[in-house]
């Protein structure tokens, strides 16, 4: 009886830590080991889902941090779909709802943990729950964060001849902006020709910064800026993009729901949105954002916030779904980790990374892993 079978008996979390190979550093944190919350649910079959929940600096990128999630997954979140059918996607995700406003990395790994376990039980992977797959690669960027120009150069021709990455996103907004536009430039000579820039701000600029810096962007071929300005000022995105010289607009922290998206479509703010397990509360939340964004004529881009390959799995998962991902994907996160959460990692190849073909979110827990990062 699968109605029976598919029984959540038990909901699990667990705070780990995970060194990164280098010092990773945005406007607003710099981080040198990523803390993820993994949520383990476990069926009345036996059968155990994974999720990941992703964070940057603690609650720096967003509010969440990893010790509130756990805590609000084990006081509020986990009690409230205990001894509910797994499978019923959209009522968990009410009662999820019920349980606690936003906390919506919190939900996301919770929900990934379900499709994983439900695929598993019934031998599909999460997206053909989701849609179906459309494609079973996904192009995938390289984020230069580490300051050093030199340093990023060196970091950068190592990507291309191992023809691993051949798209650099510049996190940008931690100095002064014409500190950034050298930096920028620099970046620009030294790659022409071999490889395409995109830049990150985090929101460090005002609109009077970004108006003056954002044509230097475009003028050295950087092809797309992500969140130039602070996240409630969707009018100066407008305006900014609406200025001749301005490159194509990347919204991430102005977009977490669907009512966002629509905001954002509404005041014709961005060009593409970044699509974020952890902004948009879950699989489902992501497909219901993208749906808005494809309304609206605004592209889709597979965003991250430096998962693992648990994490990053259930991103493909999704992302294989849609008809068009034009901008490609950030997916990285596997290789910037010392070392990995599933038993096997995603596989890197030929500039893309490869949705993994097993049920589920595709990939395996490790154990062994999870016992030596959980923080004790
Ligand atoms: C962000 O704001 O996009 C994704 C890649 C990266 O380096 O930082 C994250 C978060
Ligand atoms: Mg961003």
């Amino acid at each position: 009886n699968l109605t029976r079978d598919l029984i959540i008996a038990s909901v699990r979390s667990t705070i780990v830590d995970v060194p990164t190979v280098r010092r990773h550093k945005l406007s607003q944190t710099s981080v040198t080991a990523q803390s993820y919350v993994i949520v383990q649910v476990r069926l009345a079959n036996g059968v155990e889902g994974v999720g990941e929940a992703a964070t940057l600096g603690g609650p720096r990128w967003s509010e969440e941090s990893v010790e509130a999630m756990k805590a609000n997954i084990d006081a509020y979140l986990a009690p409230a779909i205990t001894g509910q059918c797994a499978g019923r996607f959209e009522a968990i995700g009410l009662r999820l709802d019920q349980a606690a406003k936003r906390n919506n990395a919190a939900k996301a790994a919770i929900e990934t943990a379900l499709f994983d376990a439900v695929g598993k039980t019934v031998g599909l992977p999460a997206a053909a729950l989701l849609g179906g797959a459309v494609r079973d690669r996904i192009p995938v960027l390289w984020t230069l964060a580490s300051g050093d120009t030199a340093q990023e150069v060196e970091e950068a021709e190592r990507k291309l001849e191992a023809r691993l990455h051949r798209t650099f996103k510049v996190k940008i907004g931690a100095q002064a902006p014409d500190a950034d536009m050298a930096r920028m430039r620099h970046l620009a000579r030294a790659l022409e020709g071999r490889a395409e820039l995109i830049a990150d701000a985090n929101q460090a600029w005002d609109e009077t910064i970004a108006a003056r810096c954002l044509p230097q962007l475009a003028e050295m071929g950087v092809r797309l800026v992500e969140q130039p300005v602070p996240a409630w000022n969707i009018g100066a995105m407008a305006r900014l993009r609406a200025r001749p010289g301005t490159p194509p607009l990347l919204a991430d922290e102005c977009v977490f729901d669907a009512h966002d998206m629509l905001a954002v479509a509404a005041a014709a703010a961005a060009d593409a949105v970044s699509l974020k397990l952890v902004k948009h509360a879950g699989l489902l939340g992501v497909r219901k954002v993208a749906a808005v964004a494809e309304a609206a004529g605004i592209g889709l881009y597979g965003g991250c916030l430096l998962e693992s390959s648990i994490g990053a799995a259930a991103h493909l998962q999704v992302f294989a779904t849609f008809r068009a991902l034009d901008w490609g994907c950030e997916h990285f996160g596997p290789q910037i980790l010392t070392d990995d959460l599933a038993t096997e990692p995603l596989h890197f190849e030929n500039f893309h990374v490869h949705l993994p073909a097993g049920p589920g979110i595709g990939v395996v827990l490790d154990p062994d892993k999870l016992r030596r990062y959980a923080r004790s």
